[in-house]
């Protein structure tokens, strides 16, 4: 599975043995080229950083480190490698060989699902291409450049799809790509979540932790798929997604930590006097984490969803770990409880699973969400700090489904719209709130130097020191 670097499009799929794909995509990089200019990272297209590129699919394609202009960065085509005999795991066509074309009668399904996906990744691009501006240190700053360069490569492998199997639909579809924007009123990106603002590092950090794990999710299901390009594809994309799951996690360990020393030097929990001394206090924190991760949450879709379970039942795409769980992967009879608003009340009811499988794949990544809280609330009490985070309750704060139209408190209350009212600024990130982080938000650009809200990170990238000049600004 060498990847070939001496074409235009690095690949390891073959793409010179196919000239009309190889002409399409060639007609479509100068578009994305130019996006990238025009809606990528701010300023930064001649800064040289210190990324990681790809040049194999095996573990070890990945040490290739070293100074690359983001506008030369290799984006390229990448597929796990083929599974001997490999067969569709799930569904109506459970049993049967994996699919190398697309099935006519599923064609608009998976070009939907698929576009979903690739639309997501440069939305992302564009919510962050402002934060190189403020970044807390150069660290930092490589980090969010290697997402962003990663996140273009992985709308670069739903384009491929788009290009190598669903034909003029699929152009189009390419192009359209580049034609919708996070925010854009006109032309919004697909999904919520992804037209949100992204306007300072904590936005950044909680959103890589909590809207990039919905990313893990979507690719581990759809690395399920009975098209097995699409499976490929994902299996890789899901190998790069762990990085910046990674920057998440520290991100916000990084700034606990740093709010925890301050608390004990001033000794005091005041937020007014952390604020004052340049910190992000923890109830602020509590209030952005809620707002992350309840957008995120609305990122499954909607709790009984048919549309979930005709993707399952033929076979496009599969639960969380498919092949590990032990049932018969179709779901006919099986249920699956489902928490249901009634009247003034949330309860707990059984659901057909067929219908409940969006709702269980937001079950499969609450758990994961709440790993990384355990870790943070440790940092705090190694600090003797009394607090800990919470998740909010899964019907805080929704805008999908059948939660969408009712007021949740955190705590999983059921509240009036005058109680929400009252209380919301308590719950969710304030105006105020906003503008005193963004006010943090100076940038530092001197090699190991750190912001004053946030620690130092636990080591460098790639065995370098914390003091590397990550990026090189000309
Ligand atoms: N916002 O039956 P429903 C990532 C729509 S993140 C707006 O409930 P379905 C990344 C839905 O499209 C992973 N609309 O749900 C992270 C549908 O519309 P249509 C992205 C929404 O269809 C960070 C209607 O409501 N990948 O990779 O089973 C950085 C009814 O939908 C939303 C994927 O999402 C929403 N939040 O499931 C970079 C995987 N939710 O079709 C990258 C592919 C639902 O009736 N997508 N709707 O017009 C899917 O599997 C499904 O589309 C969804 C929704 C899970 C998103």
């Amino acid at each position: 599975m060498s990847v070939n670097y001496s074409e235009r499009i690095p690949n390891n799929v073959g793409l010179s043995e196919n000239r009309r794909l190889q002409r399409a995509l060639e007609a479509w990089q100068p578009n994305y080229m130019r996006w990238w200019q025009e809606l990528g990272p701010e300023g930064a297209l001649d800064y040289d950083v210190y990324l990681r590129t790809a040049i194999s699919v095996e573990t070890d394609g990945w040490a290739n480190f070293g100074y690359v202009k983001m506008p030369d960065y290799r984006w390229g085509i990448f597929l796990a490698r083929p599974e001997e005999g490999r067969t569709i795991a799930f569904g109506d066509h459970r049993g049967e060989p994996a699919w190398q074309e697309v099935p006519g009668e599923y064609r608009s399904s998976l070009r939907r699902l698929i576009v979903t996906q690739g639309d997501t990744e440069p939305a992302s691009v564009e919510q962050q291409r402002h934060l190189g501006r403020t970044c807390p240190s150069l660290y930092d700053l490589r980090n969010l450049f290697q997402i962003n360069v990663e996140e273009g490569r992985h709308l670069w492998a739903m384009v491929y799809l788009l290009h190598a199997y669903f034909g003029r639909d699929g152009r189009e579809e390419a192009d359209a790509m580049l034609e919708r924007h996070a925010g854009d009123p006109d032309k919004p990106r697909i999904l919520g979540a992804f037209n949100e603002p992204t306007p300072h590092w904590l936005a950044y950090f909680l959103f890589t932790y909590f809207t990039d794990r919905d990313g893990k999710y979507q690719l581990a299901s759809l690395a399920e798929s009975g098209f097995d390009p699409l499976a490929r594809t994902c299996q890789f994309m899901l190998t790069e997604e762990a990085h910046h799951m990674f920057v998440g996690e520290t991100g916000v360990m990084r700034i606990i930590q740093r709010t925890c020393e301050v608390m004990r030097e001033l000794q005091t929990d005041a937020p007014e006097r952390l604020r004052a001394a340049g910190v992000i206090d923890l109830p602020t924190l509590q209030r952005f984490l809620n707002f992350h991760y309840s957008v995120s949450l609305d990122l499954f879709g909607q709790e009984l969803s048919t549309n979930g379970a005709t993707y399952f039942t033929t076979g496009l795409k599969g639960r969380y770990h498919e092949t590990r769980i032990a049932d018969d992967h179709c779901l006919a009879n099986a249920t699956w409880p489902v928490l249901v608003p009634q009247g003034s009340a949330i309860v707990r009811e059984e659901q057909p699973a067929l219908l409940a499988i969006n709702e269980r794949l937001r079950d499969d990544y609450i758990v994961d969400c709440q790993r990384g809280l355990n870790r943070w609330n440790k940092e705090i009490e190694k600090h003797g700090v009394d607090m800990v985070f919470n998740l909010p309750h899964r019907a805080f704060h929704r805008r999908i489904g059948m939660f969408a139209d009712v007021h949740v408190s955190p705590d999983g209350r059921m509240v009036t719209a005058d109680e929400w009212a009252r209380q919301a600024h308590q719950w969710l990130p304030t105006p105020e709130d906003h503008a005193f982080v963004a006010s943090l938000m100076q940038p530092v650009t001197a090699p190991g130097k750190m912001a004053s809200w946030i620690a130092p990170p636990a080591r460098g990238i790639h065995g370098k020191s914390i003091e590397y000049e990550y990026v090189r600004f000309h």
